[in-house]
């Protein structure tokens, strides 16, 4: 069994800002601790849009307190998030994550799971994980 509190991962290589500002990201389970999914706090920061796209994996996302909203790039369409609000980008969807009045707190899960200090790139992705066919094929059948 592996437990862990937020205070020990602050200020460590599992507490990661966002170039911009626009979160935080602190990294509970990673794929070193053999999962198959890492997880993670994020904080978006009131006021903040953050562009992702993740490319190579899929992501689901709980809010338990704060506000903001996602709009779905495909379509336009805005979804209002807040405490108790789940959304899963389980087709790779391009999105604009917006912060609302108050820090957002979502708590996210990502498979294949983060290896450590993943940052998004230009396109708003993560590099893809090593074994990333291999999760795929798990995924898919
Ligand atoms: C919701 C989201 O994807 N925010 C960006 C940070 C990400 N959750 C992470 O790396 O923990």
């Amino acid at each position: 069994m592996i437990v862990r509190t937020l205070d020990q991962l602050i200020g460590t290589e599992r507490d990661v800002h966002a170039e911009g500002g626009q979160w935080v990201s602190r990294r509970f389970v990673l794929d070193s601790d053999q999962a198959g999914f890492s997880f993670h706090e994020t904080i978006i920061k009131a006021g903040t849009e953050t562009h992702i796209w993740y490319k190579h994996h899929i992501e689901a996302v709980y809010c338990v307190a704060g506000d903001g909203e996602i709009e779905e790039l495909k379509t336009g369409e805005i979804h209002p998030i807040k405490d108790g609000t789940l959304y899963l980008l389980n087709a790779h969807d391009e999105h604009l994550l917006r912060g609302g009045s108050e820090d957002m707190r979502l708590i996210c899960a990502f498979n294949p799971p983060l290896t450590g200090r993943e940052h998004h790139d230009a396109d708003g992705a993560y590099t893809p994980h090593p074994e990333h066919d291999a999760y795929a094929r798990l995924r898919n059948g």
